[in-house]
């Protein structure tokens, strides 16, 4: 692409005053949402204090891209009948921690820092997603307990909780914005693992009286970017931009009121600050993922690219119906005033805008890591109340299918994944459902559930995913 390139001379908006927030995965969804939030509230309150500096974990590609703009960028906001691109500025420095893994440490133990937000995805946590442990076996968290400079996440946060105690940088609140339930408790206990395993008692007791780690529900579609989409900002803006992103007008941030020190004021960018997220998070996870996920598997089992057109098959938002309405929401602890069948429609509504393009393949990835939250909560709970979780078994099956007909599988645990495949679809799916660090034994072990995931297992392998639906509705 050729023109004229966004930076700080083209674009208005004044750049932020100094950087209170250091972001660890600096993504197209944390780019949509915090950064978002972030900016509105800064403008609200005209208080530009709290820049961002964020930081990339993978590569060094992000950063790259948003230097020479001097760190800003569009959101093209893309409802079903119009786009809407804005330039956000409340991102003011950004560190590329593949390459430099010591300035992440340093980032996170400066005085200015006040928030430390994380967006790196369910598997970033490097956790079994059955007991919720982190997983000390793996060779990057086993490499960050000796003294290099830390590459896991869990490891940048506490060598940076580490010097901060030593420097007396003062207190910090870590905000997860991960799809994980209860996510600001689960990375606090990963936190204090990793501080046992590395045996820092001194640590622990600092982190327990200057650090807090609230809950946060984070909800907003962004697509991984095009270049379509970039060419569709150039058109519009009249400016080059290689760091923009695409995401639905929609977008909600629930966050729980437990900070350790000042925090920008995002209840005037609309976000709510609440005394219990858990809610929110569980109903986000076991409606709106939940369903993201069923799509996405049965969507690909019956060749749809896209999330929109998946869910334009009635057959394919019958089977999110059947498992909102039947199984989620007679056992989900919903936020008080909210009922789960009005907020699943206003979800497959979302899920319908055909502007957004968000791919199948895209939200099947990582399917190891997704499942528990997403879908086998909602299965215990069930099967603890007498119920027959089948819409569930439905979604494992199809992800199992997935598992068992994919050639490059994109999940942490593929390796190990292929290993269970081989014999009778009976045989897989007794595999596949053996793997622990993924189904807790007392689930993969129950009768009921066991029959219906293998049973339906077999179903979509022998007469493929609209048989089984069309039969089903
Ligand atoms: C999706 C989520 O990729 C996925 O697995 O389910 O990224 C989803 O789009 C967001 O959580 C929406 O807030």
């Amino acid at each position: 692409m050729s023109g004229e390139r966004l930076s700080a001379r083209t674009a208005p908006s004044a750049t932020p005053e100094s950087v209170g927030i250091a972001h660890l995965g600096l993504g197209a969804f944390h780019k949509a949402h915090q950064a978002v939030f972030t900016e509105d509230a800064m403008l609200a309150a005209g208080d530009r204090r709290w820049g961002i500096c964020g930081v990339t974990q993978r590569s060094g590609r992000a950063a790259a891209l948003l230097a020479p703009q001097d760190c800003r960028y569009t959101v093209l906001e893309r409802g079903p009948d119009a786009a809407e691109p804005r330039v956000v500025s409340a991102l003011r420095e950004v560190v590329d921690g593949s390459a430099d893994p010591a300035a992440v440490v340093e980032l996170l133990a400066r005085e200015d820092i006040r928030v430390i937000t994380l967006t790196v995805t369910e598997k970033g946590y490097r956790h079994d997603p059955a007991t919720g442990d982190l997983n000390l076996a793996d060779p990057e968290v086993l490499a960050d307990l000796t003294e290099r400079p830390p590459r896991t996440v869990v490891g940048q946060l506490v060598r940076g909780l580490q010097r901060r105690a030593g420097t007396g940088a003062g207190p910090v609140t870590v905000v997860s914005c991960d799809n994980l339930p209860a996510n600001g408790r689960t990375l606090r206990r990963l936190v204090q693992q990793f501080i046992d395993a590395a045996g820092l008692a001194e640590l622990a007791a600092w982190v327990s009286e200057h650090v807090r780690f609230p809950a946060t529900m984070v909800d907003r579609i962004v697509p991984a970017t095009t270049a379509d989409d970039l060419a569709e900002v150039q058109t519009r803006t009249g400016l080059r931009d290689e760091a923009a992103v695409v995401a639905e007008p929609f977008r909600q941030w629930v966050v729980e009121d437990d900070f350790a020190a000042a925090r920008p004021p995002w209840e005037l960018a609309g976000a709510v600050l609440v005394a219990d997220v858990e809610p929110w998070e569980a109903l986000k996870l076991r409606v709106l993922n939940a369903s993201h996920s069923m799509l996405a598997y049965l969507g690909l089992a019956c060749r749809h690219a896209t999330i929109a057109e998946a869910v334009a098959e009635p057959l394919l938002a019958g089977a999110c119906r059947g498992l909102i309405g039947s199984e989620v929401a007679p056992v989900l602890a919903a936020p008080s005033g909210v009922d789960v069948r009005d907020y699943g429609e206003s979800v497959l509504a979302r899920f319908a805008n055909p502007a957004l393009r968000h791919t199948t393949a895209q939200v099947a990835k990582d399917g190891s890591q997704k499942l528990g939250p997403r879908l086998l909560d909602t299965a215990s709970e069930q099967l603890a109340s007498g119920g027959d979780p089948s819409w569930v078994a439905l979604g494992v099956a199809a992800w199992m299918r997935h598992v068992a007909t994919t050639e490059t599988l994109d999940d942490p645990l593929a390796g190990v994944l292929r290993d269970a495949l081989g014999g009778t679809p009976a045989d897989e799916a007794s595999r596949l459902l053996g793997v622990e660090r993924i189904f807790a034994p007392e689930l993969a072990r129950h009768p009921v559930f066991r029959d219906s995931v293998t049973t339906t297992y077999r179903q979509l392998a022998e007469r493929g995913a609209r048989a089984v639906l069309a039969e089903r509705l």
